[in-house]
């Protein structure tokens, strides 16, 4: 739709990307400004929802802060002073760096980096594989990675939930879909079906909005997650609740599993977990007696030294229940006819020799399989030039001061990298430190074929609506770039020629593919049946042979929480309290939209949940600004007395920094929970390399110095760098 309104406003049909992207939306434009978005109802994604975010997204492309032009630094990093420069400049010094760079220490030592689903890591990866550098940094080790290469190397494809045919059972498990609408799934769905009468179970250390819906939930210690699947399925087994024909046919490694299972008693389960034996045995059987039943699974599980156990767990118990593939169970999508991410990624041209190079490659197997490193890695070849040195970053929407681990050390890195570029919508910490910034354009601002990276069947037609500025989609950016770097027969002449590739198996040219508004590939269930799983056993392999071929434990197991009250008793006397981080508000995506006026007055400030009990221990009232302290650093937010909150256990939000700050440092220190989170290979998933964010000991307290927060002198600034 594309329709003439009053005199000069239209009505253009798009799809939103704020967060993960995916809502239908219909905006109202008005010479070069919107003026309205609206949900839309023939969106088969979004129902005719929206959340604040996306209504925001006027506020977000007409923002006076927006970085309009690209940027070139005049004085030292980090203290502000930009001399605006063309386009034309801003690729010269781009290929001539990446040229010296590439020639005198190897493309390895570039490195490209990005944030989280923008739609734009297929052009990220296949300029880099292009490049030469196997070194892409991204959320992948500890986000949405985890979860697709573990069902990848166990199943063959990851399984999501088939809302469209009704579950009967849901199982949410550390997710709050309703309000994260991350990845595949936008909260409509799980809200419909719930109204339709679906049974709820809701695993989360927090009473979230879900868990008081549920049927039932289970208030588990924070990182114990896989111990608890594994009591679960104690009692299936036991009780023989599940899917004997499956298992018998479709299952690789029953019987190992079947003795592993067993080293899990619900006594002992119930002791690491928290929670009552009886509680377990519920949910177990609810679970496996009603069918169809899915798990909802989210990130607080991957962001954990047991990330890939706990993945697979959570695919165990759908298969042993027969919930694999099956209508309303966990189904693999078929993709539409389109390229698809991975194609499209290049992966086949990045020469082996190179592949080898790929930092932390040698340490964490499985993130190496599927072209994802740890940052850590990252940080220590910038600090120390080990295993060897890193000299240039070009970060293309993300914002990594504030959102990974160990921050400090991220800001001294990102400070001594000899060239950094970035790319983003405004000034943020993270672009203060860069030598080169390029203004990116938001999603009214470009045309493009969304979310061909997600396994949900589908691709969106995004259409752009607006100029603003210099602003350039990451897509179109780097194709000019990709032919200026000698790349060209692998790039295209424009962006619509790069769209109509990725087209091009379906048969539509963009401008067709605009009038549809999405593609989707034809459902086929229980594919199993004719093809069986593309695992190298065909089955679903709970016994996994990838992971011993790599050297890993086969089976999923528990590990204890590298900082927690059993793993570190000593620590507990000056750090008493388990510190879960990065619960998502509605208001915000990570360390966005700070300085927007409609979603900053939703959330104003950061805010720690705690227990009363615990509040009133520590003399904290409601409101108050309190330090939150781990052994590696600290922060302000803050408090939030809640009931919904074990007494032994501080809820943290993560991502915070303060634009409105005039400072180039724009307080990243102040209020940010990465301060206090460890980095240290050690305490990463062994296969994965993801991070333990949720999991981790602090102290709390009052601050000596309220309201304002800490400054620098009080900043946690400790590293094991
Ligand atoms: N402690 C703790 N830390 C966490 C988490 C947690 O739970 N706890 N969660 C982690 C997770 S799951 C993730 S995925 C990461 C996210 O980490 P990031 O993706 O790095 O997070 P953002 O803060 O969203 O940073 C994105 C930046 O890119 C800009 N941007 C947005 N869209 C575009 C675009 O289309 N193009 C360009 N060029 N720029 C754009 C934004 O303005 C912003 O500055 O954070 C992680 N950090
Ligand atoms: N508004 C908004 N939406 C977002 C984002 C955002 O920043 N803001 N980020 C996006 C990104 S990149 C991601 S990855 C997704 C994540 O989206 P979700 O997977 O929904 O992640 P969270 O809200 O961080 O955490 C979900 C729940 O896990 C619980 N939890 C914490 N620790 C544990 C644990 O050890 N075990 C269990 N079982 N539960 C635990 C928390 O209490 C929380 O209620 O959201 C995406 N959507
Ligand atoms: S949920 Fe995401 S895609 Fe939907 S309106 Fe909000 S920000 Fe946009
Ligand atoms: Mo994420």
């Amino acid at each position: 739709m594309d329709s003439i309104q009053a005199s000069d406003e239209r009505i253009v049909r798009s799809h939103c990307r704020i967060c993960h992207g995916g809502c239908g939306v219909l905006v109202h434009v008005q010479n070069n400004k919107v003026i309205r978005i609206e949900g839309d109802p023939e969106s088969p994604i979004s129902r005719g929802t929206l959340c604040p975010k996306g209504i925001a997204s006027i506020q977000l492309a007409h923002h006076p802060d927006r970085l309009l032009y690209p940027l070139k630094r005049k004085g030292t990093k980090g203290e502000g002073n930009w001399e605006r420069i063309s386009w034309d400049e801003a690729y010269e010094i781009l290929t001539s760096k990446m040229n010296e760079y590439k020639q005198k220490y190897g493309a390895e030592s570039i490195v490209l980096g990005y944030g989280t689903g923008r739609d734009n890591e297929a052009f990220i990866y296949r300029f880099a594989n292009l490049l030469g550098s196997p070194n892409v940094l991204t959320a992948g080790h500890m986000c949405y990675g985890p979860r697709v290469s573990t069902s990848i190397i166990t199943c063959g494809n990851l399984p999501v939930c088939d809302y469209e045919s009704n579950p009967s059972c849901i199982m949410v498990w550390g997710n709050n879909a309703v309000i994260s609408n991350p990845d595949e799934y936008k909260g409509v769905y799980l809200s419909d079906a719930l109204a339709n009468g679906a049974k709820l179970i809701v695993v989360d250390p927090r009473f979230t909005k879900l868990a008081d819906r549920s049927n039932l939930w289970l208030q588990l210690r924070p990182g114990t997650d896989v111990a608890l699947a594994l009591g679960m399925l104690h009692v299936i087994i036991e009780e023989e609740l599940y899917d004997k024909e499956f298992a018998e046919h479709w299952i690789y490694g029953w019987k190992e599993f079947v003795e592993r299972v067993k080293e899990y008693p619900l006594k002992r389960v119930s002791e690491i977990t928290w929670v009552p034996e009886e509680k377990i045995k519920e949910a177990a059987r609810l679970f496996a007696k009603t069918k169809p039943a899915c798990i909802q699974w989210g990130v607080a599980i991957e962001q954990s030294i047991n990330c890939v156990d706990n993945n697979r767990i959570i695919i165990a118990l759908a298969a042993v229940t027969g919930n694999l593939d099956v209508p309303g169970g966990m189904v693999f999508y078929v993709p539409p006819p389109t390229m698809n991410a991975s194609q499209f990624g290049a992966h086949k041209l990045l020469p082996p020799e190179q592949r080898k190079k790929r930092l932390g490659g040698d340490v964490f197997k499985l993130a190496d399989a599927f072209a994802i490193l740890n940052p850590r890695f990252v940080w220590d070849a910038i600090l120390y030039e080990k295993p060897y040195p890193v000299k240039m970053a070009f970060l293309i929407s993300s914002n990594p001061v504030i959102t990974r681990a160990n921050a400090s050390m991220v800001y001294e890195a990102l400070k001594k990298v000899d060239f950094l570029a970035v790319s983003d919508f405004f000034m943020t910490p993270t672009a203060e430190l860069a030598n080169l910034v390029l203004p990116a354009a938001t999603w009214l601002e470009m045309d493009y074929v969304a979310e061909f990276w997600k396994r949900h069947g589908y691709v969106l037609a995004r259409q752009k609506v607006i100029q603003i500025g210099e602003c350039k989609s990451d897509h179109e950016m780097l194709n000019e770039l990709g032919n200026r770097m000698g790349q060209k027969e692998h790039w295209w002449p424009t962006i619509h020629d790069a769209l109509n590739a990725i087209l091009a198996p379906s048969g539509l040219k963009f401008e067709e593919f605009l009038k549809r508004g999405f593609l989707r590939g034809k459902m086929e269930y229980r594919k199993y049946e004719k093809k069986g799983f593309s695992t190298p056993t065909g089955k679903v392999e709970l016994y996994s042979t990838r992971m011993k071929e790599w050297g890993y434990d086969p089976l999923p197991q528990f590990r204890e929480p590298p900082e927690s009250p059993v793993s570190q008793p000593d620590l507990l006397k000056d750090y008493p309290y388990i510190l879960i981080t990065g619960m998502r508000p509605t208001a915000f995506f990570h360390s966005e939209q700070r300085q927007i006026p409609w979603l900053r007055e939703l959330l104003p400030e950061p805010f720690v949940e705690i227990h009363p009990e615990t509040a009133e221990k520590e003399g904290i009232k409601e409101g108050d600004w309190v330090v939150i302290e781990s052994p590696r650093g600290k922060c302000l937010q803050r408090a939030k007395l809640t009931l919904g909150i074990d007494p032994r256990v501080i809820g943290a939000q993560h991502a915070w920094w303060f634009p409105e700050k005039d400072s180039p440092e724009h307080g990243w220190g102040d209020s940010n929970i990465n301060l206090l989170t460890d980095n240290d290979p050690t305490t990463c998933d062994p296969a994965m390399g993801a991070t333990n964010l949720r999991a981790l000991l602090c102290r709390i307290y009052p601050s000596p110095h309220p309201p304002s927060p800490l400054g620098e002198e009080d900043r946690g600034m400790g590293s094991k760098g």
